[in-house]
């Protein structure tokens, strides 16, 4: 008997034929984990600390068994025995530890870390209930709690604890661990605080809970409500019970080895993910003086140990707390933090580079850049832009530690586990090197005219479109059609992300077929995405896709050969399935404002083509495609940019001006609409898009309609575009994660 057979069936007492699916997945998750305990820890000299509000991780089961290389022995196993393993995955509840591509971005990271043999772990919170669940009632959002934790469960109790002082009130930190196995079966960890103290009991209605009840909320959710200052304040009381855990932990770790802690930043490096964690800077300042280290000493360590990575120019998403948010929170840090922008202020006079502005707000991601030894972009575009112009005068004063990282993704999860008929068929025609040199992929060019490859690729895609289908029949009773082009749209809801845009193109669509024009071949539009719950036009947005779902859905003349649908509680999950499935990758943010994208790059690596703007990593995948693989279209980066400097766009104008946009605008109010929706949410959304309009969705709406027919006429010429799907599939290799941590080593982390 195999080791994987053994302790399955030490885990079941009876036999795996007889066992439900539900006890079938204990067994086997309880079987992973004394895997992982067995399996080498990865050590070294100097470790990485990875510190993140979010790790969007997905389920874990299918993939820790394919990173053991057990995967197709686990399923051969069930098989045997009349089980399914998909079956058996979908017993897993996935939690939602994050909103999107950061927290996603980070559980990529991780197993990239681990599989490249480096010494690196997570440090984040254990949120109970996640973000939410969507469920989608009348057409609307409505937010419910995700409860994920289960027994048993991939975390692990760990007997560390430490004190956390606020100003009216202590914490006592309880430590779950979650193992994070490589694909080279290397074992790091994701730490995940939470307080003993939290009482699930307190969510009333959806997700609603006193907010004000730190000792019994603070790990209830990820980012609760953040539109009032109490919401503020806990995110507050959240981001410091993070960065104080982790930096306690690290401190207890490095001692543990001997480490001298005035050589900290030779044994640690700490990766800062986005500004959520910024106040390990102050933090670890506090207590390395607490262990004796000279006040500035202390500075300068710190300074040395801590790297920050920005993900976003929006400005509202760079935060700034009020310092009497802070004093009224964590006093405890308030004086470091005086002291450090006190030091700055002396040295420079130029007030933008100042970390306390005249409001008295702290800007956390101006604190990172000083005190921090390397600032890094997401995307090549990204970078410069912030070098160029959001973070211009720190870059003047900080050359040497502006670096680009355009992000990656696990290939493990987006290719070999989402797609294994695409993997096979690589596998058989290239080998098996792209499993661990995802560069190896480009030797798939040579296949670009070999018929049978062609035939196969588009032989899967098929397959996966079917397969697609079947799911979300029996998953979420939606219906779509497998034949024709699937043109996708999955990530957060944020107006600068254009889903309106998109929603424009399904009116234009929808009048089109209407007017008599049918189309040759069927489309199908799939949406997924959560709106944050206090983001009024995301959700109206949301409402106007919904209502379009079911106008079309509903009407006889245009049912056949065109429908829309949105997915609900779009989740990693999810996407395993859509993006497999996929013809068109909608990427169509307003340029400058996506800084890269993920979702860009999974789409490329199964085959979809993308349409989108010169945005974030877009422009990085048209350079590797060129210009026949991509759908490229609207305004640049340089014109966007412009354009806010000038105050030169006005939504207005397109509307009065062009009788076809005012039309699709005004299909949003049109009694067709109106008797299916809310009158309020279509009407704001309605005169959002003519007065403010601030993503520009009018500027690229022309240039994006054309842009698609063309994809869509093109997507008719079946060799053609299979062609065009083996350039994309070939080139993704670039973006494979472990590319980008390579990177993140060599240049910033340094370790072994
Ligand atoms: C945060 C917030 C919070 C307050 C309300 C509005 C708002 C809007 C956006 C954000 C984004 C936070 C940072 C973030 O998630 N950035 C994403 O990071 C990905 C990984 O680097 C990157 O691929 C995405 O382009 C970027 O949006």
């Amino acid at each position: 008997m195999t080791e994987i057979k053994h302790l399955i069936q030490n885990n079941l007492n009876k036999s795996i034929a007889e066992s439900s699916n539900e006890e079938i997945f204990e067994a086997l998750l309880l079987a992973v984990k004394e895997l992982e305990e067995r399996g080498p820890a990865i050590t070294g000299d100097k470790k990485l600390y990875y510190i993140s509000a979010e790790f969007l991780i997905g389920k874990l089961l299918a993939n820790n068994l394919i990173n053991l290389g057990i995967y197709d022995e686990v399923k051969d196993l069930l098989r045997e025995n009349g089980k399914n393993i998909i079956d058996i995955e979908e017993i897993e509840d996935e939690p939602s530890l994050g909103n999107g591509g950061l927290g996603r971005l980070a559980a990529c990271f991780l197993d990239s870390i681990a599989t490249l043999d480096l010494p690196g772990d997570g440090i984040g919170l254990n949120y109970h209930f996640g973000l939410f669940k969507q469920v989608f009632e009348h057409n609307k959002q409505v937010e419910e709690k995700n409860p994920w934790i289960t027994t048993p469960s991939w975390l692990s109790r760990q007997e560390d604890s430490f004190q956390v002082s606020y100003k009216d009130f202590t914490l006592k930190s309880t430590l779950y661990d979650i193992d994070v196995v490589g694909y080279n079966k290397g074992v790091n960890k994701l730490h995940l605080f939470d307080i003993d103290s939290l009482d699930e009991g307190i969510v009333g209605e959806g997700i609603s809970f006193d907010k004000k009840d730190i000792q019994r909320n603070l790990t209830l959710f990820l980012y609760p409500d953040d539109s009032d200052k109490a919401g503020e304040l806990l995110r507050i009381y959240q981001q410091y019970f993070m960065v104080s855990c982790g930096a306690q932990y690290i401190l207890k770790e490095v001692k543990k080895k001997g480490y001298n802690l005035h050589k900290l930043h030779e044994h640690v490096v700490i990766q800062i993910n986005d500004t959520h964690p910024s106040m390990v800077i102050p933090e670890l300042i506090r207590l390395l003086r607490a262990e004796g280290i000279e006040p500035e000493e202390s500075i300068q360590i710190v300074s040395k140990t801590c790297a920050y990575t920005n993900h976003t120019i929006l400005a509202e998403a760079l935060e700034k707390w009020p310092l009497a948010y802070l004093e009224e929170t964590v006093p405890i840090i308030v004086p470091i933090i005086k002291e450090l922008a006190a030091k700055i202020e002396e040295k420079y006079s130029n007030p933008q580079v100042h970390i306390i502005d005249k409001d008295n707000r702290v800007h956390m991601a101006y604190m990172d850049i000083h005190y921090g030894f390397s600032v890094n972009g997401v995307a090549a575009l990204h970078t410069e832009i912030l070098k160029e112009t959001e973070l211009k005068e720190f870059y003047n004063l900080y050359p040497e530690k502006f670096n680009n990282k355009t992000n990656g993704i696990t290939f493990r999860r987006w290719l070999l586990h989402a797609n294994p008929s695409l993997a096979r068929l690589i596998e058989s025609s290239i080998g098996s090197e792209f499993k661990t040199d995802a560069n190896a992929l480009e030797q798939l060019l040579a296949y670009i005219d070999n018929e049978d490859f062609l035939e196969s690729l588009l032989a899967i895609k098929q397959e996966k479109k079917i397969e697609l289908r079947e799911y979300l029949l029996a998953k979420q009773n939606i219906q779509i059609n497998e034949t024709g082009i699937l043109d996708i749209q999955i990530k957060r809801l944020h107006e600068y992300k254009r889903q309106q845009m998109n929603a424009l193109f399904a009116i234009y669509k929808y009048l089109e077929i209407k007017g008599g024009k049918k189309p040759t071949t069927p489309i199908t539009m799939i949406f997924g995405a959560k709106a944050a719950p206090a983001y009024t036009i995301a959700k109206d947005i949301i409402h106007l896709l919904l209502c379009l779902q079911e106008l079309i859905a509903a009407d006889p003349e245009v049912a056949p050969y065109f429908r829309l649908v949105m997915v609900e509680n779009y989740n990693v999950t999810l996407a395993e399935k859509l993006i497999p499935a996929a013809d068109l990758s909608e990427q169509i943010s307003l340029a400058s404002k996506e800084a890269s994208g993920t979702g860009n790059m999974k789409f490329m690596l199964n085959g979809a083509l993308t349409i989108g703007t010169e945005d974030g990593a877009n422009v990085e995948i048209h350079e590797l495609v060129g210009d026949d693989n991509i759908f490229i279209f609207g305004a640049s980066s340089e014109e966007v940019i412009r354009l806010y400097e000038t105050s030169g766009y006005r939504a207005v104008d397109y509307y009065i001006e062009d009788t076809d946009i005012r039309t699709w605008i005004d299909f949003i109010i049109s009694p067709k609409l109106l008797e299916i929706g809310d009158s309020e949410m279509l009407l704001r959304l309605h005169a959002e898009l003519i007065n403010k309009d601030w993503f520009m969705t009018l500027l690229d709406l022309k240039d994006y309609i054309k842009t698609k027919n063309e994809a869509y006429a093109a997507y008719e010429e079946r060799t053609k575009w299979a062609k065009r799907m083996v350039v994309n599939i070939a080139k993704a290799g670039y973006f494979s994660a472990d590319r980008t941590i390579a990177e993140y080593n060599k240049d910033i982390w340094k370790l072994n």
